[in-house]
């Protein structure tokens, strides 16, 4: 897959997506992410991108010239232009499901008070949110939805995350089970006895019923 980002602080990107599994589906071609700077998109001597809103009002709006130029030259034919901002439909795993299938993804980010209308009406596919607060600029979003879909592409993961999403995606799955590892007591705090019982069957049945405890705790709305 190709992803282009198109933001004003591209020197954000570097570090979260060079680790780690994300590094890894870039060294073997999987993901192949651009990441672009609005200011090169200006054609103003002061590399202007953002102005004041018609009809007065606080702050500054992106203006539509450097975005149109930007997309219209980044666009392929396939690809899916997605805006990030806290006014998009909400990012989950489904989304990021569906978004593992597009061909290409230009990923256009927010910041100030947000965007002129006419970059969502004439340009945007879609937009996203990654949930309900404020941010500075949408480079941290636009990271999160890159390391979600990225670990969903095939070849990405391995078997065993591979299979932790198939859970997910069958809708069986709430919240986790708490999980345990050596040492059997630490700091005075042991492991459930059932864990260390050697039986498979009431393991499975302990950790169904803690999964539903805490997702009836913590996340009802997913029930
Ligand atoms: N939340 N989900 C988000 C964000 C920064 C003001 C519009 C979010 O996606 N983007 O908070 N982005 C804002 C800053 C203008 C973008």
């Amino acid at each position: 897959m190709k992803i282009d980002v198109l933001t004003l602080f591209p020197a954000m990107f570097a570090g979260p997506l060079d680790e780690s599994i994300i590094k890894r589906a870039r060294e073997a071609g999987l993901l192949d992410l651009a990441i672009h700077n609005l200011r090169d998109y200006t054609r103003d001597r002061h590399k202007t991108v953002d102005d004041r809103p018609f009809g007065g009002g606080p702050g500054m709006l992106l203006k539509p010239e450097p975005i149109f130029e930007a997309v219209e030259k980044l666009k392929r034919e396939k690809s899916r232009v997605i805006l990030l901002s806290p006014a998009g439909r909400p990012f989950n795993q489904a989304v990021a499901r569906e978004l593992a299938q597009v061909e290409d993804m230009l990923l256009v980010t927010g910041h100030y008070e947000g965007f002129d209308e006419r970059i969502r009406e004439r340009l945007a596919d879609d937009e996203l949110s990654i949930g309900d607060y404020i941010l500075t600029n949408g480079a941290l979003p636009a990271m999160v939805v890159v390391d979600a879909v990225t670990r969903l592409l095939p070849g990405v993961l391995g078997d065993d995350d591979s299979a932790k999403e198939e859970s997910f995606s069958a809708g069986v799955a709430g919240l986790e089970y708490p999980q345990y590892t050596r040492p059997a007591e630490f700091r005075g705090m042991k492991v459930p006895e059932v864990l260390l019982s050697g039986n498979h069957a009431e393991i499975a049945k302990w950790r169904t019923h803690q999964a539903a405890l805490r997702t009836k705790e913590r996340r009802p709305d997913l029930l």
